[in-house]
């Protein structure tokens, strides 16, 4: 495709929202198209991966529910780490109800998601007005949303139609959606209209999956093959016994496979 063959930087300009652009620079400026899946479940873990991990990366992922000591200080520790490392946070908090419900659980409740998480993303299962809901809280304090076109998991339902309906959702609401959750750049078969980030779970080098369900394919299959921007790597990472050295090699792979399909 004419975007995937285009650096970062120059992709910048097609984006109507303030964070992808960022996101696309700081891409570039740091040489790193990593994102961690820190599915960690204490705050002390999960802090120190990203304080460990986050020169490497571009975005530090997280799931916040998953903490067993969680208070109003890892946000704001998690912020102070992002400052210092340049990197945006990504709640995958994947959101799926109606737009007045999905609202209220992006800006209250004990996590305040909207308050810290630079991007969040949501399931485009309820139609369009879970989209417009989320970009109510989200689009003041300058937020990003992915929607989930595909998913990694064996017998998605997330595929076909309504990967392309995904599309469609996201070309009508550019200013606050900037890309998707996704396994391969869509549409498949005809020139893209406008330029989406697709950030890509399902990323190992080591392995082929797990038992429930986990399907993993290379940095090299998803960035060059498949034409997506960011690869996200969880246990590959953290569950290494030297997760740095293995961030470093996926960071590495990540852009190599970046650069081989930016040469011209
Ligand atoms: P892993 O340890 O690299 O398998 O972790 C993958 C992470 O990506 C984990 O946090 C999942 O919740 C997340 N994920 C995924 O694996 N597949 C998907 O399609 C989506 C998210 Br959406």
């Amino acid at each position: 495709s004419s975007f995937a063959s285009q650096t970062y930087t120059a992709r910048a300009a097609g984006f109507a929202n303030d964070l992808a652009v960022q996101l696309l620079k700081l891409m570039d400026r740091k040489k790193t198209n990593l994102s961690i899946a820190a599915d960690v479940t204490s705050k002390a873990e999960l802090l120190q991966l990203a304080d460990l991990l986050g020169p490497y990366i571009c975005v530090f992922k997280t799931h916040i529910d998953i903490l067993d000591d969680y208070d109003s200080s890892v946000p704001e520790a998690l912020t102070a780490l992002a400052e210092k490392h340049d990197f945006l946070i990504f709640e995958d908090r994947k959101f799926a109800d109606i737009g007045s419900t999905v609202k209220a659980q992006y800006q209250s409740g004990v996590y305040k998601i909207a308050s810290w998480a630079h991007i969040t993303n949501a399931h485009p299962i309820p139609g369009e007005g879970i989209v417009h809901g989320l970009k109510e809280v989200g689009l003041p304090l300058k937020r990003g949303l992915l929607l989930l076109a595909e998913m990694s998991s064996k017998g998605t339902l997330a595929q076909g139609k309504y990967s392309m309906d995904t599309l469609a959702m996201a070309a009508r609401n550019r200013d606050f959606v900037f890309g998707f959750i996704g396994q391969r750049r869509l549409p498949l078969d005809e020139p893209e209209k406008e330029d989406f980030l697709y950030l890509t779970p399902g990323v190992s080098m080591a392995q082929s999956g797990d038992s429930l369900g986990q399907q993993y394919r290379s940095p090299e299959q998803v960035v060059l093959e498949s034409g997506c921007d960011v690869i996200i790597v969880g246990r590959a990472i953290y569950g290494a016994a030297d997760p740095v050295a293995e961030a470093k090699k996926y960071q590495e792979a990540g852009w190599n496979a970046y650069l081989q399909r930016t040469r011209r």
